[in-house]
């Protein structure tokens, strides 16, 4: 047996935060060599929600850059752009025709996404879900590594997957039966605990986010050391003197601790216990320093990759190549279950 599939992506909605590279990036880098891995810079994605054009191209490659320098290796991921290949758009296609409605309002994210654009809402943002299921599906995901916030969406991947695997698997193309005769593989989600939900630094009820408006609500990984000292002393705390996980009275205490407890690699139970005793002064600059030395290596090699364009673009390229190879297989297997007459080879 080979090894098993991971495929994940961010949106190039903005520059990435800490919330993006504990939750996700970095669990791709620490799991890699155990799997074949598509990583994809998710730029249709990005388009649900109003968007700047002029940036749209520069934050895809900006991304692409950092999933390397966060310590992406080449010879066991390919790296993409979701755009570049068209199957990621037809397959969302023929999931739309398959999918409920009412699947889609329920949605979590959408509705709190959709609060935010008013009157504004597209058709997108809605579908953004069914988008991100041919993504996963194109691939044959065994796992999809996520922040605690992608959970739903991932159980809804695996309900459209079994849907189509029950619709239109071999035995009875009208829906009953067929479901062990896959036709699309059903993922698991791989949620890890520690870093799964990064929180707002200014509300620790929010999570951190790229598109919230505050700067200071996030840590961004491309912040300077001054920046980042700067957004750590001004993040929102309580008066209560002694630091603790888990009290629901406390959800700063606890998120900016849950932040410390992974930038300095050390287990929970070391990490109350060290803290135990201490006051928002003496903790912020231990904070400090524990981000500062998880981001300057990163931003050292992103410097380092941005001085060499053309690299960017040969991998990018290949990532492309790669990609359209599996995705258009799984695309014209769906295709075909569905009925559809494939052009002559
Ligand atoms: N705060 C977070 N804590 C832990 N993980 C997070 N992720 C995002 N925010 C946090 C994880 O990062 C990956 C990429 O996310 P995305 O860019 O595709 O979309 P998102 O979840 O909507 O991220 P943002 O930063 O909040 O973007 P905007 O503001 O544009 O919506 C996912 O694996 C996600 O779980």
């Amino acid at each position: 047996m080979g090894k098993p599939r991971v495929l994940s992506g961010v949106q190039p909605t903005g520059t990435l935060h800490l919330g993006n590279y504990l939750g996700a990036i970095r669990n791709w880098v620490d799991d890699q060599h155990d799997s074949d891995n598509f990583f994809c810079v998710v730029d249709l994605h990005a388009v649900t929600v109003p968007h700047d054009p002029t940036m749209l191209a520069e934050n895809t490659r900006a991304i692409a850059a950092l999933y390397l320098a966060c310590g992406i290796d080449l010879s066991c991921s390919t790296i993409f752009v979701q755009s570049q290949i068209s199957a990621h758009a037809e397959l969302a296609w023929l999931l739309n025709c398959v999918t409920p409605l009412n699947w889609l309002e329920r949605m979590i994210q959408f509705k709190e996404k959709a609060v935010k654009q008013g009157e504004n809402v597209s058709v997108g943002l809605l579908d953004y879900p069914v988008l991100m299921a041919a993504d996963i599906l194109l691939y044959d995901a065994d796992r999809v590594p996520v922040g605690e916030d992608q959970k739903q969406h991932l159980e809804l991947t695996r309900d459209i997957a079994l849907r189509v695997n029950h619709q239109f698997g071999a035995g009875d193309s009208l829906g009953k039966g067929g479901e062990g005769d896959s036709i699309l593989k059903v993922p698991d989600p791989a949620i890890r605990k520690a870093g799964a939900r990064v929180m707002s630094l200014t509300d620790g009820a929010n999570k951190m986010s790229k598109s919230d408006p505050s700067e200071m609500s996030r840590i961004e990984i491309l912040d300077s050391p001054d920046q980042i000292k700067k957004k750590i002393k001004r993040c929102k705390t309580d008066p209560v003197r002694g630091l603790e996980f888990d009290n629901p009275e406390r959800p700063e205490c606890n998120n900016l601790l849950g932040l410390y407890q992974v930038l300095s690699n050390q287990t929970k139970e070391a990490v109350a216990t060290e803290c135990a005793h201490m006051g928002w002064g003496q903790f912020k600059p231990l904070l400090t320093a524990a981000a500062i030395a998880t981001l300057e290596p990163i931003q050292h090699k992103y410097q380092d990759i941005l001085n060499d364009p053309g690299y960017l673009d040969t991998m990018l390229k290949d990532g492309q190549t790669k990609a359209n190879e599996v995705a258009q297989a799984t695309l014209n297997r769906v295709k075909t279950a569905m009925g559809f007459s494939l052009p002559a080879a």
